[in-house]
């Protein structure tokens, strides 16, 4: 039985890739920071079938401790700031998790056992401003965000450790992936929570930032498929993963709201506090490289994930009328 170590279990990506190498038979162990309050709220059904154990990339002991404990084949490094707005508001603390957070978990495995399978998520973020569609490996990075840059360092400082130590260490160069899970603050949830909210009379208006904004929107299922196989290669590389389509944050909305009979200009106020100090106006990835070497494709279509996003917040808000939550939606 293979062991793998997901680093940011509690997160998105982390919850589903613990339930995919799961059903592959691995033992999985997911490393949570200590927080005062159990955050296990994406992985709580999984939580008899999975190990935690607590550890934080901003300690770099804590990470050697877990690597010579539990002995992991893989390493799936999901664990970072992960909200770009943030990264403005706390940019040194974005460098410290995102960026540097890298290089401690590569040095915990040089140091413990080199022959350990690395993955680390890289993110369409470091293509940033458009210098070429679609966007694919060969694209210059241009971050517009400290978090951008960030991932630009952890990128190749995963590159680095693959050339230099010959550690077996792969980029998933990720565009957009959203679900159900996906945090509130990030505008497709934000969206299909507040659609939910707004059709149960729960919330007036929805107030948005930049509606021209273009993305590769997929479902996170999907993406982690191609994070294991590119662990299961001959070799190591980097790969981008993507739909191959994009579509504007207005037309996001637009499906979303018609999915529940309304009309989004009745509901959306354009809010000038969601502009960001600097826009990565387009991106589309080209994962030619990914279809043909790793066989990964996509399965879900951008109208076929915001529907199962709107339908899930509408049975989630159904579920909360009497005790109505209200989002963290920043
Ligand atoms: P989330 O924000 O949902 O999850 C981030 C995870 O990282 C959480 O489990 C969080 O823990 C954990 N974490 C944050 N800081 C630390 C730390 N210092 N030590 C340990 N754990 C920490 O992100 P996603 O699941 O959406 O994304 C996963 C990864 O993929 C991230 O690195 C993200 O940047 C990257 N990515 C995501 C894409 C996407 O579209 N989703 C696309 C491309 C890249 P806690 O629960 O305690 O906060
Ligand atoms: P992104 O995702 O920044 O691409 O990073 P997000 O969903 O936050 O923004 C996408 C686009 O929507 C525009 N937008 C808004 N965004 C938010 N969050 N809230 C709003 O109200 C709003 N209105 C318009 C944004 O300006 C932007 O253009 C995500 C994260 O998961 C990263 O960790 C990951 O690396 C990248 O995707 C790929």
């Amino acid at each position: 039985m293979k062991t793998a170590l997901i680093t940011g279990i509690t997160g998105q990506d982390g919850s589903y890739l613990a339930e995919f190498l799961l059903e592959k038979g691995y033992r999985v162990v997911g490393m949570v920071r200590r927080t005062s309050l159990e955050n296990f709220g994406r992985i709580k059904h999984i939580q008899d079938d999975i190990e935690i154990v607590t550890g934080d990339l901003l300690d770099q002991l804590s990470l050697i401790d877990i690597i010579k404990e539990y002995k992991p084949n893989e390493v799936y490094n999901l664990a970072a700031q992960s909200f770009v707005p943030t990264s403005w508001t706390q940019p040194v603390l974005t460098g410290e998790f995102t960026a540097l957070g890298v290089t401690r978990m590569l040095e915990a495995i040089r140091l413990v056992d080199p022959s350990i399978r690395f993955y680390q998520a890289s993110s369409s973020e470091m293509f940033g401003k458009v210098r070429e569609t679609p966007q694919k490996e060969t694209t210059p990075f241009y971050p517009r965000s400290p978090y951008g840059v960030a991932k630009v360092y952890g990128h190749y400082i995963t590159v680095n450790y693959r050339e230099s130590y010959g550690i077996f260490a792969c980029s998933g160069i990720c565009f957009n992936h959203e679900s159900p899970r996906r945090g509130l603050e990030f505008v497709t949830r934000k969206v299909s929570y507040g659609v939910a909210r707004i059709k149960h009379g729960l919330q007036k208006e929805l107030r948005l930032g930049n509606l021209d904004a273009k993305r590769d929107w997929g479902y996170t299922g999907d993406y982690v498929r191609a994070m294991w196989l590119m662990l299961q290669q001959d070799t190591p590389d980097d790969y981008v993963i993507a739909t191959g389509e994009t579509h504007s944050v207005r037309e996001l909305v637009e499906l979303a709201f018609s999915h529940v009979g309304l009309d989004y200009r009745d509901y959306v106020v354009v809010d000038p506090k969601y502009f960001r100090a600097a826009e990565v106006d387009l991106l589309v990835g080209d994962s030619t490289k990914a279809r043909q070497k790793l066989g990964w494709q996509p399965t879900v279509k951008f109208e076929d994930l915001v529907r199962m996003m709107v339908e899930a917040d509408m049975e989630l808000v159904a579920s909360q009328k009497d005790a109505p939550l209200t989002p963290m939606i920043r």
